[in-house]
């Protein structure tokens, strides 16, 4: 009995433990072999010999079933002693996030601006049909209104399909002189690889007294920008049309994936075009009522600056929240 106690005593698992047991209580155990003697005896011999036995094998399962809750408890808290989170501890994994590449861009771009010492300025996204075209040399019916396409409310209203528009409202508060840039979003219901029914623009504009202004400052201002934003690059105008300018260019930059030796992204032309501008048309300015005063404009989409910054192939990812895409960015 004082080996089986001490057995007890050193067994450190639930599972030791129950091999004891069955070892001590079985067939062929312990008190099996001791209760068969009781067959050699007889009388009052018997009688002792077997509440001896009795006692003895209550007196093991009171010890087992006390060892047996103790390891049970101490297994318990040892699984809970290996879960544990130790909430103090430091981690270096901290999830930080990052401004979309369209916002970063448009920062960088207002921030060339606003250290020329132009105002950044914003309105609606709901316009009506005067400040987003009527004002800007686009009356109703003129063919250059189909040029793109816009969203209507069933009112007339509409969502303005550039930042145009607040330049319009600018003027119309303002007078002269006027050195300003509109970030903000603008919507047109186009969908493909390079277009989305919303995106970015940012205009700008300089208004100052007639022949204050010249189309020579307007190349010179857009060349410096362009080079501040992809390095130094070829920068080349070309004629083309807008109704609000007169005349109107396009800017083109050499290709600065290929270097002008042809490649997918410029369609082998050598040449991406990144800007449109002009020195504003007299009938943009008799809209707003301003008299003697020249200006000029240009106007950039911040999805298409954001794609050559960073390489990005489709312009629709930037638009899907693809944290993948994101975190990128950080
Ligand atoms: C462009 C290109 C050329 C432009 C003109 C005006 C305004 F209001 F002054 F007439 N705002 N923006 C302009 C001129 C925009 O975007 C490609």
């Amino acid at each position: 009995m004082e080996t089986l106690k001490k057995s007890i005593e050193e067994c450190d698992s639930v599972k030791e433990l129950e091999r004891l047991r069955v070892e001590v209580f079985g067939k062929k155990g312990y008190f099996a072999k001791e209760f068969a003697k009781l067959k050699e005896l007889s009388g009052d011999e018997k009688i002792a010999y077997a509440a001896r036995l009795n006692e003895e094998k209550d007196k093991f399962s009171e010890l087992v079933n006390a060892k047996k809750s103790f390891l049970e408890t101490k297994e318990y808290e040892d699984i809970l002693k290996q879960d544990a989170v130790d909430v103090s501890l430091y981690s270096n994994i901290v999830n930080v996030g990052a401004l979309h590449p369209v916002i970063d861009t448009m920062d960088k771009i207002i921030e060339y601006f606003v250290s020329l010492n132009f105002s950044v300025e914003d309105g609606p996204l709901v316009e009506d049909d005067f400040h987003n075209f009527e004002a800007l040399n686009l009356p109703k019916f003129h063919p250059a209104r189909d040029m793109q396409d816009t969203f209507y409310f069933k009112d007339g209203a509409l969502l303005r399909t550039h930042t145009s528009p607040v330049q319009v409202r600018t003027m119309l508060s303002q007078d002269p002189p006027i050195r300003m840039i509109c970030p903000g979003a603008v919507f047109r219901p186009d969908l493909d690889l390079t277009h989305t029914p919303m995106f970015h623009q940012i205009e700008g504009l300089v208004v100052d007294k007639r022949g204050a202004v010249s189309f020579a400052n307007l190349k010179s201002i857009l060349e410096e920008f362009l080079r501040y934003m992809f390095g130094s690059v070829k920068v080349r105008f070309r004629p083309s049309f807008f109704p609000f300018t007169e005349p109107s260019a396009e800017v083109d930059i050499g290709c600065i994936f290929c270097h002008g030796a042809g490649c997918r992204v410029c369609k082998n032309t050598g040449w991406l075009e990144v800007l449109g501008c002009g020195t504003v048309d007299q009938n943009v300015f008799n809209a707003v009522g301003y008299k003697n005063s020249s200006g000029y404009a240009f106007g950039l989409g911040i999805e298409r600056f954001a794609m050559l910054l960073h390489k990005i192939p489709d312009l629709r990812s930037l638009f899907e929240g693809d944290l993948r895409l994101l975190e990128q960015f950080k």
